[in-house]
């Protein structure tokens, strides 16, 4: 009989606890949907097939601009990497007369302006080398200036690993 007692407080804690973990939950994920990026427009089978050799980290597409990231570690963790955008145009040519910047920070939380001009290394190459200070959600941003053209931004996001 006493057992019946406690039934209807225990229930009621157990309403709160629920209310709670929804809460929780529901905070994240409110947050993510507000940070995310616009989704980068999807390559057609002809425009990927001019993907360089290897993993990247991405393609973005802006205009006649095809770009796609890649980085060495392939896999970026806390440390330096190399950086390399791989620029094409829709035409199927190696973008050449480019200056690439790396604009680069974290997405949840910023650590500042800090941008790596990147060398043109050959056929449509541009490197840099990139410090993340810290692992966790990254962006680069490939600003592309050239000649002649509007300056284009291309935004990869990627997850930087511990080690
Ligand atoms: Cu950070």
């Amino acid at each position: 009989m006493n057992k019946m007692r406690f039934v209807g407080p225990v229930l009621a804690a157990l309403a709160v606890m629920v209310l709670l973990a929804g809460c929780g939950a529901a905070a994240p994920r409110q947050a993510g949907v507000v940070a995310a990026a616009a989704p980068a427009p999807a390559l057609d089978t002809a425009q990927k097939a001019l993907a360089p050799a290897g993993a990247t980290l991405g393609s973005q597409h802006s205009g006649d601009l095809l770009a796609w990231l890649s980085s060495k570690p392939a896999q970026p963790v806390r440390g330096a990497a190399k950086m390399d955008a791989y620029l094409v145009g829709t035409d199927g040519k190696p973008v050449t007369d480019a200056k690439v910047t790396f604009d680069t920070d974290m997405t949840n939380m910023s650590h500042g302006p800090y941008l790596v001009p990147a060398d043109p290394a050959g056929n449509g190459h541009y490197m840099g080398e990139v410090h993340f200070s810290m692992p966790g959600p990254w962006r680069v941003i490939a600003i592309v200036e050239r000649p002649g053209r509007e300056t284009a931004k291309l935004r990869f996001e990627f997850t930087v690993k511990f080690n």
